[in-house]
Order: structure tokens, then sequence, then C-alpha cells
């Protein structure tokens, strides 16, 4: 049998440890695009054709276009109840772990302490044939940006598919939700991996799962309770 809120209430009173992992759906109430919602696409290419070395090395000057364009968006967009609410949960917790697989920065602007973030930031930028690296946070780059040093082609500090993750990053979100009493996951489809594992781990470690999404996704069987909705009017109401 299913859970209801009231039981996720009184585990919250509790002071739990709690192991969050966001999507990009938390941000859908910012305006920012998901990846795999109608809005997704770009010049009909998804994020599989874009977001991979093979994307980029045929159309470096596309998929820059792609960056910059998100970029200058982000610069006007702000953080939504749903990122609040978690800064809020995080002080109600004895422990506190936010795992995100977005881009944006918008948890650490929200407030919320450390984001461990799976697939990186949009905002640094990084060369492809030397060591140089730089935050460009809401700084315009230029349309085929370039190394300063080596004049080598830039690209995002994100992660693309096939890429592995920040070294490290995994095996921490790993052990703070199998620490945890409480797992929500919100606002991911849960396809892409290893991140969407994370619901499963947190099942098989004894956490309750609270699932918060407009829509079932291939991690409501792991949930305790799903909670079909906004995550930015569904995660102030449970605190
Ligand atoms: C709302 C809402 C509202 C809307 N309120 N909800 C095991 C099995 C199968 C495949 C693999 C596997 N392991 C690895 C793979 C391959 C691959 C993968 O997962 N492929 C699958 C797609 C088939 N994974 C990888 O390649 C990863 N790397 C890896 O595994 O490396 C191994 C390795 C080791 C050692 C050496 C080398 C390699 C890397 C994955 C990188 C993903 N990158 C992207 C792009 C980042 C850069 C960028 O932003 O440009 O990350 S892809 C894109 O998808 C982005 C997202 O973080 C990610 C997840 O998407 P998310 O957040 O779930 O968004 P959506 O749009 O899918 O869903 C939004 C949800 O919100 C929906 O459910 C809505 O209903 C909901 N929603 N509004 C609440 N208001
Ligand atoms: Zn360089």
């Amino acid at each position: 049998m299913k859970d209801s809120i009231d039981d996720i209430k009184a585990i919250l009173a509790l002071r739990p440890k709690i192991a969050v992992l966001t999507g990009a759906g938390i941000s859908a109430e910012s305006g920012v695009p998901t990846f795999r919602g109608s809005d997704g696409y770009w010049k009909g290419k998804s994020a599989e054709d874009l977001a991979s070395m093979q994307g980029f090395s045929q159309d470096p000057h596309g998929v820059w276009e792609w960056y910059n364009l998100r970029r200058q968006k982000l610069k006007d967009i702000k953080p939504n109840p749903g990122h609040d609410a978690l800064v809020r949960l995080e002080e109600l917790a004895s422990s506190f772990t936010l795992v995100t697989q977005n881009v944006d920065r918008l948890h650490q602007q929200a407030g919320s302490g450390q984001v461990l973030e799976l697939h990186g930031s949009i905002w640094p930028v990084r060369c492809m044939d030397c060591d140089y690296q730089e935050d460009r946070f809401q700084v315009d780059l230029p349309a085929e940006p370039r190394c300063p040093d080596c004049k080598g082609w830039l690209r995002p500090g994100v992660v693309w598919f096939g890429e592995a993750l920040p070294f490290g990053i995994m095996e921490k979100a790993d052990h703070a939700v199998r620490m945890a009493d409480l797992f929500f996951i919100i606002g991911t489809s849960a396809v892409v991996w290893p991140a969407a594992g994370l619901a499963w781990t947190a099942r098989e470690a004894g956490a309750k799962v609270v699932e918060i999404n407009l829509e079932e996704t291939p991690a409501t069987e792991v949930a305790h309770i799903s909670l079909l909705g906004k995550s930015g009017e569904i995660l102030p109401q449970l605190l």
C-alpha cells in the first residue's frame, strides 16, 4: 500500500536524514525548458543529439548557439518556490544532501548549501586542448568561444552523454542516499543513468522514497508515495 502525505509529514517532524535528487522539472516553473518536454527540442535536435562529443564535433557552432541561448535566458531567471522549499527542508533535516542533474545553479541561487552537480554546470568553460578553465557565471560568450591560451575550442562545463560524471561525485551521492531516512526524487524523467539509479539505491537501502512529478516515471515503481503535480506547489505544502 502507498504511503500518504501525512506519513511523510510525520517523518519530517522527527528531523530525518534527507537526500534529494532533482531534475529539470524543478526549474520548469522558473521558465527553464525541460529536456524531454515539448519545448526540449532545439532546431529539431534533442538533448541526446546536442549534448555529446559527437554532436559537438559534427556542429560546434550549432551546439554553442544552443548553450549561448540557454546561458542568456538563465541570466534573467530566478529560483521558484520549489527551490525555496528545498532550502527550508534542509533546515528541518538532521543531515541533508541535495543532488541535482541540473546545470543552471538555481539551487545555489535559492540558498541551498552544498549541492552535488552530477552533470556539472553550464557556467564554467574549459579548453578541449589544454588545461585552461574558468567560471564565466552570467557572462556573455562569443558565438565560437576559443581558449585565450591556445585558441582551441572551449566547451561548457557540463557532462555530455558517454562522459564520466565529475570525479567522486556519484560515490558522495550514493553514500548520502544510503544514509537517508527520506529520499525525494523531484522533476526528473528518471531515464538518464547513473543519476536515475539513486532511486533504486534509496529504496534498497531502506529510505522512504517520495516522488514529485507531473507524471509517473520509471522511478514510480520504487516510490512509497508518488505526488503528481508541480514541485513549486507540492513542496511548499509538504512543509
Ligand atoms: C515537473 C515539472 C514541474 C516538468 N514539477 N515535475 C545505464 C542504462 C542505460 C544507459 C546508460 C546507463 N548508464 C549510462 C548510460 C548512458 C547514458 C544514459 O543514461 N542514457 C540514457 C538516456 C539511455 N548516461 C551517460 O552517458 C552518463 N555518463 C555515464 O554513464 O558515463 C559512464 C562513463 C564512465 C567512465 C568513463 C566514461 C563514461 C552521462 C549523462 C549526461 C547527461 N547529460 C545531460 C546534458 C547535460 C548538459 C546540458 O544541460 O546541456 O543532462 S542530458 C539531460 O538529461 C541533462 C539532464 O540533467 C538529464 C536528465 O534530464 P531530466 O532532468 O530528468 O529532465 P527531463 O526533461 O528528462 O525530465 C523532466 C521531468 O520533469 C519530466 O518527468 C516532467 O514530467 C517533470 N516536470 N515540469 C515537477 N513543474
Ligand atoms: Zn587551450
